[in-house]
């Protein structure tokens, strides 16, 4: 197992579009590990592959309080979405420390494959829907605070540069 490096917003290579994955085989099986050690010890919810700068459709999901209830999903598709809408102060690991009210779907049904290829598929409401969208939206080359205005994506960025010039943040190049 191996902790991976997280890109920090806004970074270009976060705005990369995944591609789907085509190879069920043990690389992928030992990256889904590897974004699941680097998600827990971050720790956070969720954790997109665009955000180790592996620009394929992987994602990790753990919203449980006990970190026991692991989801991964490869090629992951949002077949459903509720019209009512749900406002969630959402956070990220590529944008530490910044949190703001974002809006999404409350309910989705989702249609995703495992580590072997299965395909399955999930409801999911709430915080798991939150995180979803989230994540997808990572795939897509979408960090939440794009959806903020751009005065506050500029302040965003101011703070992260001091974290940054102090040395509060590990950062990647
Ligand atoms: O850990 C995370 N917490 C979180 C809180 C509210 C809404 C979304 C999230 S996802 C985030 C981890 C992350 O950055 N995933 O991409
Ligand atoms: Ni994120």
């Amino acid at each position: 197992m191996a902790l991976l490096t997280i890109l920090t917003w806004p970074d270009p290579r976060l705005k990369t579009v995944a591609a789907p994955v085509r190879k069920f085989d043990a690389r992928l099986a030992t990256l889904a590990a590897d974004m699941a050690q680097t998600m827990y010890a971050a720790p956070g919810i969720g954790l997109a592959a665009t955000q180790v700068n592996v620009h394929e459709r992987l994602v990790v999901i753990d919203i449980s309080e006990q970190k026991n209830d692991l989801r991964i999903l490869v090629n992951p598709e949002i077949i459903w979405k509720s019209e009512a809408k749900f406002i969630y102060e959402e956070g990220c690991l590529s944008v530490p420390e910044i949190y703001d009210e974002i809006e999404r779907a409350e309910q989705i049904k989702v249609r995703a494959q495992d580590v072997k290829g299965e395909f399955y598929t999930f409801d999911a409401e709430g915080l798991l829907a939150v995180c979803v969208q989230h994540e997808l939206d990572h795939l897509l080359g979408k960090v939440f605070v794009e959806y903020l205005s751009p005065l506050k994506q500029s302040r965003i960025k101011t703070k992260l540069k001091k974290k940054i010039a102090r040395g509060d943040l590990q950062t990647v190049r």
